[in-house]
């Protein structure tokens, strides 16, 4: 069975505090992407994060876009975005929701895997997926890291590069690299 993950499609990464070059551009490539084929499962992610998240600049009285090390780790502060309820955290309403089967939240990683619960890789395993197709956004981020961890699961991944699109240019084209190594494969939606 294959099935497609479409990665935080929410108004702050389109066109809200943390908007993705492009992004709005991909939404009718998504669209179309979602009725392409007949998808044993369409899932959601979103990004999710509490008032004062770690990964917000604010929480450290620092800039957007720099970075922080914390417990040995660089990592990249952004500006607030996703707040819990909030309307940036929303999908955005350019998503055709019909076909996709709910969301699953991120409220501390880059990864729709993350979760505390394994929600989505038991879902993924009910339906007897094998075969994981993703999209969405950022490549270099929350794409990257579901990726890499589709892998570790043990699904087949394929990444739609034209249904995508990252914060930073040289990033995502690194992040491009790192995924096909660990084997996820890259395609074109009208290679599918
Ligand atoms: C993401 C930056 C911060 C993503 C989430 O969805 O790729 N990027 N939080
Ligand atoms: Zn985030």
């Amino acid at each position: 069975m294959s099935a497609l993950l479409i990665v935080d499609v929410q108004n702050d990464f389109i066109d809200g505090s943390l908007a993705v070059p492009g992004a709005e551009g991909i939404l009718a490539q998504i669209n179309e992407l979602i009725l392409q084929r007949n998808w044993d499962l369409v899932v959601g992610s979103q990004d999710w994060h509490p008032l004062n998240h770690i990964s917000f600049a604010e929480t450290h009285g620092k800039q957007p876009f720099t970075e922080v090390s914390i417990s040995g780790e660089t990592r990249m502060l952004w500006p607030v975005h996703c707040v819990q309820g909030s309307k940036g955290a929303e999908i955005s309403p350019l998503l055709d929701k019909n076909k996709v089967e709910g969301t699953h939240i991120e409220v501390d990683a880059y990864s729709a895997f993350d979760s505390t619960s394994h929600q989505l890789s038991s879902l993924l395993r009910q339906r007897n997926v094998s075969k994981l197709y993703i999209c969405g956004l950022a490549t270099d981020y929350c794409v990257r890291a579901s990726a890499l961890d589709a892998v570790t699961n043990g699904f087949e991944t394929i990444v739609v590069t034209d249904c995508m699109r990252g914060v930073d240019e040289r990033t995502s084209e690194l992040a491009l690299n790192e995924m096909s190594s660990a084997g996820v494969k890259l395609v074109k939606m009208n290679d599918i």
